[in-house]
């Protein structure tokens, strides 16, 4: 904090007059035209008690703009990839073929799985098939999977290595909620992108002088890869599976009339109950689910609205410096974007199952230990970068601990853990808001936030293999914003922990981070 509150004055000072930041709405005259492209689901084989999911990975070409042909990558398809969709118990076997050429890997966000399993130093080389199997051990939850080649993240999700995952469960299966995919349950994956006078995806991350290294943001946003989209779907509730697919933009989702929405899912479940909400920040990564009431048969256009870091501010100090310093790109921007048009279909009308799910209170007291991560302007966790050969945490298995999360930089951050759903305990001391409550594997910290999770790896123990904990800004991942842990069996000595060799060669695909 302190360092914070120096450099508060000093910036504040050389900045202080003049500046003037205009809420912008970037795309005023958008006209929505274009139907909402439905990601296919997966039909999966069934084979030795298995379910089988086939993914290809493909170069491709799109026509996201008239006329212009975009030069992308995606799974079975042009961009992006088809929804899978899985039921907690399932045993899954993906079928993951990469004809990208050049390498590659595929990370389960926010799947539970063994280290092995991840997708983060599995890389799969051009030509070759890479075979993950585990149980599904999520509950109902819509997660995701997305590239994860060290260095090489950003470039490659931007380009359309990503898709929806969706896990139903026993619980999920009894509620009354919207359920017909496509129709009034809606996969909605937005991402910003810019584009050339060709019709070419630009990405070019920024470095700012003052703020360091920039997430990227665009000025042109694509929901499941359609620019400009409408939906039509029935009158009565309709259930949106929000998930920021962007690289480093936020979205403060809400609806153009003002109309209030009901979040009730983030990333990892369902919450405890609906939540009124007019507005929702999501940050990058992260998922949440929201039913809108769509019953008035009137036209409605979802909405990111401006996300000022000021406003956020965990001290007055902090809302001083940040009102003078406005260090992220994604500040003040307004966009449309999805117009969402009823029908004269009825649809699901009767009122919504009112408890969801069930959720412990997280409770401090049941931690053995504390460790703390804190993330700077540098793109460093504990003032370091990723080091492959470096084992930065050792858990042990069923340990509840509490991770406290400090961002001393003028950036937001988010701070993702692989292998686990956790929950806030408390944010800058207070308790979380209530779309702060559910399961969340990708936490959000405003610039000066501090944030204490509560984790719990419960399944898979390996001292040779590592999980990841990130920032999902992708540049900032990609410029070593990472570390990595092993969970262990309680016991285990630290010389009994070591990364795999082979793990470490997988490094001589990033110049960035190769030790
Ligand atoms: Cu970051």
């Amino acid at each position: 904090m302190s360092e914070l509150r120096s450099r508060a004055v000093v910036l504040s000072f050389m900045m202080s007059a003049g500046l003037a930041f205009a809420q912008t709405q970037v795309n005023t005259a958008i006209v929505f035209q274009n139907p909402l492209a439905i990601p296919p689901l997966i039909d999966p084989a069934a084979e030795n008690g298995e379910k089988v999911f086939t993914l290809t990975l493909q170069k491709g070409e799109q026509e996201f703009l008239p006329g212009k042909h975009t030069a992308t990558y995606g799974v079975n398809g042009p961009y992006l990839g088809p929804t899978l969709r899985l039921h907690t118990g399932d045993q899954v076997r993906m079928k993951v073929t990469n004809g990208l050429g050049t390498a590659t890997t595929i990370h389960w966000h926010g799947m539970e799985l063994p280290a092995v399993m991840d997708g983060v130093y599995q890389v799969i080389e051009p030509n070759s098939t890479w075979e993950p199997y585990w149980t599904v051990r999520n509950q109902a939850s819509t997660l995701w999977y997305h590239s994860h080649l060290m260095g090489q993240t950003g470039e490659q999700v931007y380009k359309g290595l990503a898709g929806m995952i969706i896990v139903d469960d026993d619980n999920s299966d009894a509620l009354q909620l919207p359920h017909r995919y496509g129709v009034d349950d809606i996969p909605v994956i937005v991402q910003d992108k810019k584009f050339d006078s060709n019709g070419q995806f630009i990405y070019q991350p920024q470095v700012d002088s003052r703020a360091g290294p920039q997430g990227f943001v665009g000025d042109t946003i694509l929901v499941n890869g359609t620019y400009a989209p409408f939906l039509e779907v029935p009158r009565g509730w309709v259930r949106l599976r929000l998930l920021n697919g962007s690289n480093g933009r936020r979205f403060n989702f809400g609806f153009d009339d003002n109309r209030a929405f009901y979040q009730i899912a983030s990333d990892g479940g369902l919450l405890v109950a609906p939540t009124e909400e007019k507005r929702l920040i999501v940050g990058p990564g992260s998922r949440a689910e929201i039913l809108v009431d769509m019953a008035d048969g009137k036209p409605v256009r979802l909405m990111s609205f401006a996300v000022r870091d000021a406003d956020h501010a965990a001290s007055s100090v902090a809302k001083f410096f940040l009102n003078s310093f406005r260090a992220d790109a994604d500040e003040d921007q307004e966009f449309k974007i999805l117009e969402i048009r009823p029908t004269t279909e009825t649809g699901l009308s009767a009122p919504v199952s009112q408890h969801l799910n069930s959720i412990p209170r997280p409770d401090p007291r049941l931690a053995v230990r504390t460790r703390v991560f804190t993330m700077d302007r540098d793109s460093r966790i504990n003032g370091q970068k990723m080091n492959p050969a470096v084992v930065n945490q050792i858990v042990f298995k069923d340990d509840v601990e509490i991770w406290q999360i400090v961002n001393q930089s003028p950036n937001y951050h988010t701070f993702h853990v692989h292998d686990v759903q956790f929950l806030v305990v408390d944010r800058n001391g207070k308790a979380p808001e209530p779309s702060d409550q559910g399961w969340e594997d990708n936490v959000l910290l405003y610039p000066g936030d501090h944030v204490r999770i509560l984790v719990q790896f419960k399944y898979y123990t390996d001292p040779h293999h590592p999980y990841m904990f990130h920032c999902h800004i992708l540049e900032h991942e990609d410029m070593g914003m990472m570390g990595q842990f092993v969970v262990v069996e309680k016991g285990t000595k630290n010389s009994q922990v070591s990364v795999d060799p082979a793990y470490i060669n997988v490094f001589s695909h990033n110049t960035d981070m190769r030790p």
